[in-house]
C-alpha cells in the first residue's frame, strides 16, 4: 500500500511540473481526486487491508490528499497569475481584452414623431383613443358617409380580409367607436397602424396616422385653425408659415389641407415641394352632420373638427428622408441615426 502510495506521488509530482494550463490542471486533479481518481480508488482498496494496518494506510492516504490539494490549489494560483501577464492563458482566452459591451437601443423615428404630437395634443387637452386595427366595412366606411361606390373603397387601395371585413384604412373607426359610447364634449386624438394596398418611395402598405376629433358647443372652424396653427408652429418652428387650401373629404364640410412653407427651400422653391414652395401636410374639416346621425349625436346641438396626418411623411419632412421604406428595412445605420 505504502510502496503504491509513493508510486502515485512519484506520477503527480511528474505530472504537475509539466502542466502548463489550467485546463490540464483540471484534469489532473480529476485523475487524482477526482470520485474515480487514485485517491478514492486507495481508499477503497484499505477496507481489505488486516485491522491494525488500516489506521496506518488510512493516515498516508489522508496526508497524500491533502498534500496533492495544496500543491493544485498553488500550481492553479501560479497558471492563473501568469495568464494575467501574458494576457493569452493557455486555453486561449485572453482574460484582458475590454468586454464587447452592451449596444444601447434607440427609440423608432416615427415613434419619436408620434410621440411628440401625442404630447402637443395632451398639452391641449385631448386624450390618446386606440381600436382595433381589422375593421368592418360599416366602420371604416360607411359610418364616415364614405358610399359604396367610393373611389376610397376601390380594391386597389383597401385590403378586404372579406366581403365585409377590412384592415382599417385610417384610424377614423377609433373616433366612430368613441362617439358610439361617449356624448360630447369630446377631444380625442387616435393615433396607429394603418393600411392602404399601396408601395413606392413615398407610400408603404402599413404606416402611421393620428386622427385628431373635437366636439363640443359652438366648436368653429377658427378653433380648428387655431388648433391646427399651435401643433404646427410646435412640430416646425415658431417661423413656419400655413396655409389653408379648400378640399373635399366626404366626411367633413367644410374641408381644408394644410401647407407649411417648405422645410428644404423655406418658401423659394425646390425638388421636395416641386418648386411650389408649399408642402402638403395634413386634411382636416368640419364633421359633416352625415358622420354625427350615423353615431347619434344631434348636430343642432353639437359642432366638431377633425384631422387626419401621416406621421411617415411628418417624420420625413422633420429628419430630411427622401425614402419612406428606409423606415421600415429596420437597417441600424439608418435607425440610429435619430
Ligand atoms: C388626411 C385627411 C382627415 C378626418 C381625417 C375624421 C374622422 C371622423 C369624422 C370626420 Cl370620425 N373626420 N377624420 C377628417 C378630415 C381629414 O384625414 O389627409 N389624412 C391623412
Amino acid at each position: 500500500m505504502i510502496e503504491k502510495l509513493e508510486q502515485h506521488r512519484e506520477d503527480f509530482n511528474a505530472r504537475i511540473t509539466v502542466v502548463s494550463a489550467l485546463r490540464e490542471l483540471k484534469q489532473l486533479r480529476t485523475d487524482f481526486l477526482g470520485k474515480k481518481g487514485c485517491v478514492s480508488l486507495m481508499l477503497k482498496e484499505m477496507r481489505s487491508l488486516p485491522a491494525e494496518e488500516k489506521p496506518q494506510a488510512g493516515k498516508h492516504i489522508n496526508e497524500f490528499k491533502g498534500s496533492v490539494e495544496s500543491l493544485l490549489q498553488a500550481k492553479t494560483l501560479e497558471l492563473e497569475e501568469k495568464s494575467g501577464q501574458a494576457s493569452v492563458a493557455a486555453d486561449g482566452f485572453d482574460t484582458t481584452l475590454p468586454g464587447r459591451g452592451e449596444s444601447s437601443g434607440s427609440v423608432h423615428p416615427v415613434t419619436q414623431v408620434m410621440d411628440e404630437i401625442i404630447s402637443i395634443f395632451f398639452s391641449l387637452g385631448f386624450s390618446v383613443e386606440e381600436g382595433p386595427e381589422i375593421e368592418t366595412d360599416y366602420y371604416n366606411f360607411e359610418a364616415l358617409n364614405i358610399p359604396k361606390d367610393h373611389p376610397a373603397r376601390d380594391m386597389q387601395d383597401t385590403f378586404y380580409v372579406n366581403e365585409d371585413i377590412v384592415l382599417r384604412t385610417h384610424t377614423s373607426p377609433v373616433q366612430i367607436h368613441v362617439m358610439e359610447k361617449q356624448q360630447p364634449p369630446l377631444r380625442i386624438i387616435a393615433p396607429g397602424r394603418v393600411f392602404r394596398c399601396d408601395s413606392d418611395i413615398s407610400h408603404t402598405p402599413m404606416f402611421h396616422q393620428i386622427e385628431g376629433l373635437m366636439v363640443d358647443e359652438n366648436v368653429s372652424f377658427g378653433d380648428l385653425k387655431g388648433v391646427m396653427d399651435i401643433f404646427l408652429h410646435e412640430v416646425f418652428g415658431k417661423q413656419t408659415r400655413l396655409r389653408f387650401r379648400p378640399s373635399f373629404f366626404p366626411f367633413t364640410c367644410p374641408s381644408a389641407e394644410v401647407d407649411i412653407e417648405c422645410v428644404m427651400c423655406s418658401g423659394k422653391g425646390c425638388r421636395v415641394c416641386s418648386s411650389t414652395g408649399w408642402l402638403e401636410i395634413l386634411g382636416c374639416g368640419m364633421v359633416d352632420p352625415a358622420v354625427f346621425k350615423f353615431v347619434d349625436y344631434d348636430s343642432e346641438k353639437w359642432t366638431g373638427f377633425a384631422f387626419g396626418l401621416g406621421i411617415e411623411r411628418i417624420a420625413m419632412l422633420k429628419y430630411g428622408i427622401n425614402d419612406i421604406r428606409l423606415f421600415f428595412e429596420n437597417d441600424l445605420r439608418f435607425l440610429k441615426q435619430f
